[in-house]
């Protein structure tokens, strides 16, 4: 099959596509491209994700408008069946390849699931067939991993397949909502690829589809999430400023971002989640052969990890105030998702302070109303508690009865990681208040 074959067939709504890796990306994707009309075959390690696919129920947690409905909705209509036969692959024009690359505890890429996934389908590529990449990748991983694994079984690039780069930009909650309406890199092995590859997502995307080359796609991914952590990370830092002079980083941030072009991010309580605190590992992982010092990413990764123990800090200085040895404590923590209004607890900084307040002996009391193994009522978990720490700014925390909350805490003592309640930094209402970026004068 030649890409002009392969055009006509997409065009048509007549090529076989298949995903690799029905997590938060590849299963919204392949219930996209089925419900614009393409058969896709879904292909999955895990079980009891397979089965509940097939009977048309979505295994992704958490509020995700519109994605239950139209995989019910695909999966009756007989456009998109999951298995964990590769071999069903043989029939496939295009492969779209969505597995975890992950870091491991020494920030180096864990590509086993995206090799595992290259080598099964090599031997089973179909004469043409298109693969894209759209896992997020260190910068040089196509070139160094992917093309050497699909030639593995003796096919050529460019002669028995085409080979693209296209990162996506989900965010939990929004999947659906992204994927079609955010601009997408378009990284191809040639020009004709590149133009194949357009066609194909012009399907689901309505945003930019932007033409070039994969080693620019893997750059673009990768940087635009080290960006935002560099930037939450220097938010940080001037938290830390304000906080050591007698500041207040919220009321700087407000008159800051009033000079052009500024964008100062928000300070809090740390930064969680699979995207941000994986992304700048992968790029700085792309430079390691080359002899060039990073200094700023890995630096705000360490800033921004650092943050829960800051909250801890404050947590010991508001304690002793109120006569309490922080080791003695019973201590609620407000939020354990890494993320406000989500049940997606994947490197929440709240993980960092909990293991470490139960290192030092804390009694943790831990409370997040979308995370289903600490709903419940806050106010009974607050009781004999010596103090309350507010981790995500949920928005049910919003409405809280500060009142009610006090007289069951033993202390009146407050820690503010994400300047939920600004209100309570008056001396009058009687709390011991400590908030990330502020210090009474
Ligand atoms: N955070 C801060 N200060 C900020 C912003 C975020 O401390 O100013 C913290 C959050 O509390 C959270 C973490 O950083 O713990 C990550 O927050 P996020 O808003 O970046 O949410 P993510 O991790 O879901 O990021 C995703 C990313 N999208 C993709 O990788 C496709 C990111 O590029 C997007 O900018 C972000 O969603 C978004 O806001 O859309």
């Amino acid at each position: 099959m030649t890409l002009t074959e392969l055009r006509k067939k997409i065009e048509d709504k007549e090529a076989q596509l298949a995903v690799i890796g029905l997590g938060y990306v590849g299963l919204p994707v392949a219930a996209l491209f089925a419900n614009c009309g393409f058969d896709v075959l879904g292909i999955e390690i895990r079980q009891e994700k397979i089965e509940k696919i097939n009977a048309g129920i979505s295994p992704i947690e958490g509020e995700e408008p519109g994605l239950a409905d139209m995989l019910s909705r695909v999966v009756s209509a007989g456009k998109l069946h999951a298995t964990s036969d590769y071999r069903a692959l043989r029939n496939c024009d295009v492969v779209l390849i969505d597995v975890e690359t992950p870091v491991d505890e020494n920030n180096i890429p864990r590509y086993e699931a995206l090799r595992a996934s290259m080598i099964n389908l090599a031997p089973l590529l179909k004469k043409g067939a298109l693969v894209v990449i759209e896992s997020t990748i260190a910068p040089g991983t196509m070139d160094a991993v992917v093309v050497p694994l699909l030639e593995s079984s003796g096919k050529k690039l460019n002669q028995d397949f085409y080979l693209g780069n296209c990162p996506e930009r989900v965010m939990p909650g929004k999947l659906l909502t992204n994927l079609q309406s955010l601009s997408r890199v378009v990284g191809g092995g040639t020009p004709e690829t590149v133009q194949t590859m357009v066609l194909l997502y012009r399907n689901i995307v309505q945003a930019d589809l932007d033409p070039t080359d994969w080693i620019t796609a893997e750059l673009v991914k990768t940087v635009e999430n080290a960006y935002r952590d560099v930037q939450i990370a220097f938010a940080n830092e001037v938290a830390l400023i304000c906080e050591a002079i007698g500041g207040d980083v919220w009321k700087v941030r407000e008159l800051v971002n009033k000079s052009p072009y500024r964008q100062m991010h928000l300070p809090g309580a740390g930064v969680g989640g699979h995207c941000i605190t994986k992304d700048p590992w992968l790029l700085a992982y792309g430079v390691e052969e080359y002899d060039l010092l990073l200094r700023m990413i890995p630096a705000a990764r360490s800033v921004n990890d650092s943050m829960p123990l800051h909250i801890a800090r404050l947590l010991r200085s508001a304690l002793a105030e109120a006569g309490c040895l922080i080791d003695d404590a019973r201590v609620l923590i407000m939020g354990y998702a890494y993320l406000e209004n989500s049940d997606d607890t994947r490197n929440s900084p709240s993980i960092a302070l909990v293991n470490y307040l139960k290192q030092r002996g804390v009694d943790v009391v831990v409370h997040d109303p979308y995370v289903p193994m600490y709903q419940g009522d806050l106010i009974e978990l607050a009781k004999d508690c010596d103090a309350a720490v507010v981790m995500v700014a949920h928005t049910p925390y919003k409405s809280l009865d500060l009142d009610e909350l006090k007289s069951m805490l033993r202390s009146p003592v407050i820690v503010d990681g994400r300047n939920v309640f600004p209100e309570l930094r008056k001396s009058t209402d009687q709390w011991i208040y400590r908030g990330v970026g502020f210090r009474a004068k």
